[in-house]
């Protein structure tokens, strides 16, 4: 059976720029047939929205919309388009995160109250509340996926809060897996990637010394790419996925198994 997603319909969150997991994502739902939908977060100047909008524009997507994960006005905005335009999602790709450029780097007991609360608002609640707005226009079998990183169960240098809010999303995914999968069949998956190089790793204290580690260390010797991230994603998203729900899946190389 080939992966075959013509006729799903896909929301894809969290495209920046070129360098964005999502956009690795996004081409290739595309490359396998899905209509998508995307958003992408708004800013005073509009820079984002000019620049996401030219990125995505080959991919011919059927909705474009903004939406801040912190106005939840803009959420509900974006899913009453969707139910209005669409009538139904199959294809839900949660692919954003956030911290303050000072609680990725130096010591993690220095995380003040103020960053944890916003790494966890942008970067994990919005998983809760995407799936909330979107539960009723679910179709049968449909898939959610979001991005994770090693550094949840690990203590990985500098990436501190994300830890937390990365931990507390892989235990989002769990008890989404575990509400929306009866009935409908909906199934929920992150994806742990290995460490590459995007507008928000660049926030990452010392990420180039990451990759480089994971170069040396990992069984494939590299870190991957947002296309094999995407390859994934698309996997998941397809009925060739339609056992697996409420899992971490990684892509990284191999590097999590390793021990020295
Ligand atoms: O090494 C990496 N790059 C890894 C990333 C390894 C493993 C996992 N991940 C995860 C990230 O934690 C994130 O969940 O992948 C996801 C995508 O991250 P990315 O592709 O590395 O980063 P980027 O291209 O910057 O996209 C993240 C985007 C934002 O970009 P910036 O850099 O401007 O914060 O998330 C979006 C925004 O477009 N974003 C928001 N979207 C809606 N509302 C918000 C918000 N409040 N804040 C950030």
């Amino acid at each position: 059976m080939l992966l075959d997603l013509s006729g799903k319909k896909a929301l894809v969150t969290g495209i920046a720029n070129n360098r964005s997991i999502a956009w690795g994502i996004a081409r290739q739902l595309h490359l396998a047939g899905a209509e998508l939908g995307i958003t992408y977060l708004p800013d005073e100047k509009g820079r984002f929205e000019a620049k996401v909008r030219e990125l995505t524009a080959p991919l011919g997507p059927g909705l474009f919309l903004p939406m801040d994960v912190q106005n939840p006005e803009q959420m509900q905005a974006v899913f009453q388009q969707l139910g209005s335009r669409w009538g139904q999602l199959d294809i839900l790709v949660h692919c954003l995160a956030f911290a303050n450029k000072a609680d990725l780097t130096g010591d993690f007991s220095n995380t003040t109250a103020q960053g944890f609360h916003t790494a966890m608002e942008i970067s994990t609640y919005s998983l809760t509340s995407l799936c909330r707005l979107a539960k009723p226009l679910f179709s049968e079998g449909a898939s959610v996926i979001t991005l994770t990183y090693l550094g949840a169960e690990r203590a990985v240098p500098n990436y501190n809060v994300m830890g937390l809010a990365k931990a507390a999303l892989e235990a989002s995914v769990r008890y989404l897996a575990a509400e929306l999968g009866p009935g409908k069949q909906v199934r929920v998956n992150a994806v742990s990637a290995g460490p590459i190089r995007t507008l928000a790793s660049s926030g990452v204290g010392g990420i180039l010394d990451m990759i480089h580690h994971v170069e040396e260390k990992a069984p494939l010797r590299r870190t991957v790419t947002q296309q094999e991230v995407g390859n994934t994603a698309a996997f998941l998203a397809s009925p060739l996925a339609s056992g697996i729900s409420g899992q971490v899946l990684y892509v990284d190389g191999g590097y999590c198994i390793t021990g020295l």
